[in-house]
């Protein structure tokens, strides 16, 4: 068992971890213990449980499957489903966006409004729409365009892939698809042609009797990845700034402390800012406030959890309770009135701690129910309705919360937000020019973005805290997004201060643009607005993203959604570290393939690593290499 110390770098996190031993409250790392050691054939992927003449393990005498599926079948086929997995959820999330914004565009949801005409305009640019006409005609189409790439039966590639990628990162991956059918004389296919397909596509090839060859199933992998970084994530995020507002920059708090002693503590966690934008809209009108008041409370205080967190955050300034193993903790400060989710990243352990206090545990999409939760149904077409009913569930709750069970930590940090690439544009004076010119001179030497989640395996925020401090030093400039972003903020790295901890060039640059040297660009689906950074500054010096000195990490991942992340920035020319290792090492091919052959094919691999300083040296490594060749 390990020490609290050991299970969190995060003080707030510590002080309720005591009070959960002291009190007999389990809790994510509780659960973990109970499964540890973990099933060697499930880690190393040599599990298949694909037909049910299985399941099937691979054993030095056992070496095939059933069906006689070797090792390198399996552990691919289980990788690229897991791609899939990732990028449906994602791209269910872009769906959805889309489908709203059709919805408010035909002006049969009144509940929602087109609130960036100037973003709504730039998007339609970028699609070849005709922006010289009423707005709603503009948004129409911007989103039939959208949910055309999610059906189209045609071989073509993805309309917002082909509008938003970079010009020589297009061509490579047409170049591969001509190499790889030549080589292999199959239609192998690189370029995705519609989101819900590729996920189909996955499904199909990976279920038993189907491919088996390893590099084709990854070869879809990679397609499918890329429906996700340049096509349902993508469309997230861009349909989201129509909707509810490009980030600007803006000052929040992160952590535990955020939660209020005298407030109705209402929580956010899941993903879609569709329902938590209306949750903090309607939680501050002066009918709720006064309502909250009536219940003896000062008022509402809303916070955000994980990726609807920074959703909330970046367009709305609401302050974060934390990322994805705060959950739990947040109900056992005891001031909760309710925690609201709607998808992913949500444990299904929240049912049973709730009910040891008076917080509600309020589901909301019909996709995503759970044992001991409240459901109340979220339905776009009564928004405010629906809100309005959440938002009193969690007043009424009020009268029921137990004083002496109140226990908040008082840990929270400032952070600067809100780095939407419109806004980085905007403090560069218009122009990328800047910016590249600090990177061709070495004032920066490079840029990494770090993303995904928390993972109890790896010590809360160890890894995200410690690379992002020995980059900066080394005047890497961080970007990044999800989990580590909340992870950046709660440890007070995202404040105007950490220049301080900058190296001297990186520092001068970020004095210059008053800046933090760590940057918060959004949720995981926000992921898309790195790649389209990238891809700016990759056409603005007309080479490929390969080419840049750019690296990534996915440094405390857990989700399936992660490895849909670290395989589209592999597929778009970007080397990214990955720790804990993915389960892929039954198969020797499979890791060769995957962080050496593939290369050559994309630009990009993916490496592993568990020292966070050892991480910085081969990074700071592949950026020097990148940089002789600039
Ligand atoms: Ni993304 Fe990781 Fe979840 Fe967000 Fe956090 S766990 S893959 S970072 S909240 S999606």
């Amino acid at each position: 068992e390990k020490k609290i110390e050991e299970m969190s770098i995060d003080p707030a996190v510590q002080e309720i971890l005591q009070l959960a031993s002291e009190k007999g409250y389990e809790t994510v790392w509780d659960r973990l213990n109970s499964q540890s050691p973990h099933c060697k054939f499930g880690l190393n992927g040599l599990c298949c449980k694909n037909c049910i003449m299985g399941p099937c393990r691979i054993t030095p005498k056992t070496t095939t499957g059933v069906c006689g599926a070797e090792a390198d079948t399996i552990v691919a086929r289980n990788i690229v489903r897991g791609i899939a997995a990732g990028v449906a959820a994602h791209s269910d999330h872009g769906r959805a966006v889309a489908i709203l914004l059709k919805e408010v565009a035909c002006q049969e949801n009144k509940d929602y409004t087109i609130f960036d005409t100037e973003k709504l305009k730039a998007v339609a640019t970028k699609l070849g729409v005709d922006t010289d006409r009423d707005i709603h005609e503009i948004a129409k189409d911007v989103a039939e365009i959208a949910l055309k790439d999610f059906g189209k039966q045609d071989d073509k590639p993805l309309k917002f892939l082909a509008s938003y990628a970079p010009k020589k990162r297009l061509e490579r991956w047409l170049d591969l698809e001509k190499k790889l059918y030549s080589e292999t004389d199959k239609k192998t296919g690189v370029i995705p042609r519609n989101i819900d397909r590729e996920v189909a596509d996955s499904m199909h090839r990976t279920t038993m009797g189907v491919d088996h060859d390893p590099l084709s199933l990854l070869i879809q992998g990679v397609r499918a990845s890329l429906a996700d970084g340049w096509g349902g994530s993508l469309i997230a995020t861009e349909l989201q700034d129509i909707l509810f507002g490009t980030p600007r920059i803006r000052t929040i708090m992160a952590n535990l402390g955020v939660i209020s002693p005298d407030h109705i503590n209402i929580v956010i966690h899941g993903h879609e800012p569709i329902l938590s934008e209306k949750v903090v809209e309607i939680a501050n009108t002066p009918d709720m406030q006064k309502l909250a008041q009536e219940y003896g409370a000062k008022g509402i205080n809303v916070v955000g959890m994980c990726c609807t967190g920074n959703e909330i955050l970046m367009r709305q300034g609401v302050p974060v309770a934390g990322n994805e193993l705060h959950q739990e903790l947040a109900i056992l400060t005891g001031a909760v009135e309710a925690i609201v989710v709607d998808v992913q990243c949500i444990y299904p352990a929240l049912g049973k701690l709730a009910k040891c206090f008076h917080t509600k545990f309020i589901s909301t999409s019909d996709r995503a129910k759970f044992p001991g939760s409240l459901h109340i149904q979220f339905e776009e077409e009564h928004a405010n309705e629906v809100a309005k009913k959440i938002v009193k569930t969690a007043i009424e709750a009020f009268p029921k919360r137990d004083k002496r069970k109140v226990h908040i930590p008082s840990f929270k940090s400032e952070a600067v937000v809100g780095f939407s690439n419109e806004q980085l544009l905007k403090i560069l004076g218009g122009s990328l020019k800047p910016l590249v010119d600090a990177i061709l001179a070495g004032d920066i030497k490079g840029i990494a973005g770090i993303v995904g989640c928390n993972n109890p395996k790896v010590k809360h925020d160890y890894y995200h805290v410690t690379l992002t401090k020995e980059l900066i030093k080394r005047d890497i400039l961080v970007i990044g997004t999800g989990c580590w972003a909340i992870a950046a903020a709660k440890a007070g790295l995202m404040r105007i201060e950490t220049q301080e901890l900058a190296g001297e060039r990186l520092r001068k640059v970020c004095k210059a643009l008053n800046i933090p040297p760590v940057i918060h660009m959004g949720s995981c689906v926000d992921c898309s607005r790195m790649l389209t950074l990238a891809g700016a500054i990759a056409d603005y010096l007309e080479a490929d993203i390969s080419d840049l000195p750019l690296v990534g990490s996915a440094p405390e991942w857990t989700t399936e959604k992660a490895v849909s992340i670290g395989t589209y920035f592999v597929a778009s020319g970007v080397p990214v570290h990955l720790w804990p290792a993915p389960p892929i090492s039954g198969s020797p091919k499979v890791v060769s393939l995957l962080t050496q052959e593939i290369k050559n094919l994309l630009g990009g691999y993916f490496f592993v690593e568990e020292d966070p300083i050892k991480t910085v040296d081969i990074m700071e490594a592949i950026i020097q290499e990148k940089r002789k060749a600039l």
